[in-house]
């Protein structure tokens, strides 16, 4: 069971792998204005645990209202390194691409992350954007998350392979009770 996933995992990279480096650099994976912004955490009136498991999430569905800022404290229950990513489909369809690269230059493994090899990156590709956030087997995270306003917006995982096997989940929002 093992060996099969960790081959899925080998054969969406070498799908990805052609992806030319430069091309990354200009996707438009980084921008979280459209999606909210870092919140702060004295200002969240809630804190929502979601659970990372292979490869899914629980909840998969999380109601959410546009202005309110959340505390996300992210465990990973699964065998594998995992990723939560608040964005939009198109976010996250550019950043498996840099998921995907991460991969292949050995930043990331199937249950882990290479710090000495992300430190030799530039920037743009060390995966420390404030909406994302990826935990390793066994580990929790935290991300503080205020949603500025109501769109399509994803909780996904985009180490390569997942967000296809259905590592997805959604944000519902809905009109906030107090302005009723
Ligand atoms: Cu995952």
């Amino acid at each position: 069971m093992r060996s099969f996933r960790i081959t899925a995992f080998a054969a969406a990279l070498t799908a990805s792998a052609l992806m030319p480096l430069a091309s990354l650099q200009a996707a438009p994976g980084h921008s979280g204005g459209q999606v909210g912004e870092p919140g702060k955490k004295a200002e969240a009136g809630r804190t929502l645990t979601v659970m990372l498991e292979d490869n899914f999430y629980e909840p998969e569905r999380i109601t959410v209202v546009a202005g309110e800022t959340v505390r996300f404290v992210i465990k990973n229950k699964g065998e594998f390194l995992h990723e939560f990513n608040i964005g939009t489909p198109e976010m996250h369809a550019a950043h498996q691409k840099e998921m995907a690269m991460m991969a292949e230059h050995g930043m990331l493994t199937p249950t882990g992350i290479d710090k000495n090899a992300m430190a030799k990156m530039d920037h743009s590709m060390k995966h420390d954007d404030p909406n994302s956030v990826l935990v390793e087997p066994g580990k929790s995270a935290e991300i503080v998350w205020k949603f500025t306003n109501a769109g399509t917006i994803e909780f996904a995982c985009n180490i390569p392979g997942h967000y296809e096997a259905g590592m997805v989940g959604t944000f519902q929002f809905r009109s906030n009770p107090s302005k009723k």
